[in-house]
């Protein structure tokens, strides 16, 4: 306990910022597994919490490529090897100009739990740059991706480190990456995860993690004995991969998803978000949001520069359950607030670490129910790894076999964390029944691994 905390005490002493977000997702966990740690010294003789906190290693490479105008440009890369005791490395790689060794440290260490909690033999991992793919052109992504992979592929493999999308990566960088390791390495293996179908990707990947959050929000509104999210209103953030399948499931249930945001603003269209329309400007034209409009006039779009200070104008619309799913930290203390005095029942993690932790505490204090992400958007590395298992036996599974085990497997997590809170006396709470839940899992197995 003792070296986590201290490293946590030096940021309040003015250690590197860049590691605020890795210490807040150790502290949420240091609190939540002292029950643990009082009930069975083993994990303290074996010193499990001071092995967890660090990385087995941190890869860091220069990324040079060449733009349209033939300008050379300089990225760095990064691959977090976090922790392999219960099976590869395994996590996403993220594109986005904020990136750096603390984000994706947080990243890493919320992902060993997030895939012990599946119970899938996945390891904890996680990488990418500070490339910004917005804007550029797919033969830039294209180069960019090339030069990326030209380091990366020394240090993975299909049973060393396997790695996915997340922030900025999605099929088509996967495509990309995954060519140039073919033709670096002459092997057609699973390396990564992702792929577009064609070429050994797992149908529902795609959709897997939207899918899932929605599943997981299911299965705890009926273990807390609220009503299901059939004919209920939603606010979601983020128009990306997961908010875009959040979404979508949302609608096939018959609830009322109302909100999607991006990084400019938000829209707000209270018949009910037309998913169709959605995902042709993200996903396909890549554009922002206020396109909207253009089809849906009685729509209403709020941009960012209009949101009150501290808040985020989707969490200020009336919901039974929230769901926010752009990125780390996008819920605060005054949206929590909001979302309380509104009558919302149920808070699900779609990102990772969306809500700070000032948010949980309100959000939990006053009853509503509150899924993490380490369980709650488990279902997109769960699906990753029906890929690597797919690609190992040269095999294809049906869309419905996919669904069926996602489903199955957001359904057993929840119940996992359910129990295991009860378990250490604090029925209700699952932040604490996830990070229990995971953390006696990765750590039996350090312990039966030896040192
Ligand atoms: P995408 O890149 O597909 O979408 C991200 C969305 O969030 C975009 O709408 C983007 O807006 C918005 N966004 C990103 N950063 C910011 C920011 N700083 N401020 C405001 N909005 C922002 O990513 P994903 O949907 O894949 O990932 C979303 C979250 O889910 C992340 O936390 C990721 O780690 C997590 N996650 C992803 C999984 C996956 O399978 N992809 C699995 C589990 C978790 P804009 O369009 O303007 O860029
Ligand atoms: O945060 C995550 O779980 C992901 N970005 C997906 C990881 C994966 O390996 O599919």
């Amino acid at each position: 306990m003792s070296i986590a905390q201290n490293k946590i005490k030096t940021l309040e002493d003015g250690d590197c910022n860049e590691n605020k977000v890795f210490y807040q997702a150790m502290e949420e966990v240091i609190c939540s597994i002292a029950p643990l740690l009082e009930s069975d010294d083993k994990y303290k003789k074996y010193s499990i919490l001071e092995r967890l906190v660090v990385p087995d290693r941190i890869v860091k490479f220069k990324v040079t490529w060449m733009d349209d105008q033939q300008n050379i440009k300089v990225n760095t890369g990064y691959r977090v090897q976090f922790n392999n005791a219960l099976g590869p490395y395994k996590g996403g790689l993220r594109f986005h100009p904020t990136v750096n060794e603390g984000i994706l440290k947080f990243l890493g260490f919320e992902q060993i739990l997030k895939n012990a909690l599946t119970g899938l033999p996945i390891g904890g991992g996680k990488g990418g740059s500070d490339f910004n793919p917005k804007g550029k052109s797919d033969f830039e992504v294209m180069k960019f991706c090339s030069a990326f992979m030209t380091e990366l592929h020394k240090y993975i493999g299909p049973r060393i480190d396997v790695p996915a999308g997340d922030i900025g990566v999605g099929g088509r960088e996967i495509g990309y990456l995954f060519g140039e390791y073919k033709k670096i390495t002459s092997s057609f293996e699973g390396v990564l995860t992702g792929k577009p179908y064609f070429f050994g990707g797992s149908l529902m990947r795609p959709e897997a993690t939207g899918y899932g959050a929605v599943y997981f929000t299911e299965s705890m509104l009926e273990m807390e004995g609220k009503n299901s999210l059939n004919g209920k209103i939603c606010a979601v953030s983020g128009a990306g991969n997961v908010a875009l399948h959040a979404i979508e499931k949302l609608l096939q249930l018959g609830a009322i998803p109302v909100t999607s945001t991006d990084s400019q603003g938000t829209i707000y269209d209270k018949r009910g978000i037309d998913i169709e329309l959605l995902k042709v400007l993200k996903l396909e034209e890549r554009t922002s949001l206020d396109k909207y409009l253009l089809i849906h006039p009685e729509a209403k779009y709020i941009p960012v520069e209009e949101y009150q200070e501290g808040c985020h104008a989707v969490w200020d619309i009336p919901c039974y359950a929230a769901f926010p799913c752009a990125t780390q930290n996008e819920l605060t203390e005054n949206d929590a607030r909001n979302l309380v005095t509104n009558g919302c029942v149920s808070v699900t993690e779609g990102a990772n670490m969306p809500s700070t932790p000032e948010a949980i505490t309100i959000i939990q204090s006053h009853g509503l129910c509150f899924g993490p992400a380490k369980a709650a958007n488990a279902g997109g590395v769960a699906v990753s790894e029906f890929e690597m298992a797919q690609n190992a036996s040269m095999s294809k599974w049906s869309f419905e076999k996919v669904d069926e085990k996602l489903k199955l497997t957001m359904q057993e997590i929840c119940k996992r964390v359910a129990l295991t809170a009860k378990d250490y006396g604090v029925e209700g709470n699952y932040v604490d029944g996830a990070n229990i839940a995971g953390f006696k899992k990765v750590a039996d197995a350090m312990i039966a691994e030896g040192i």
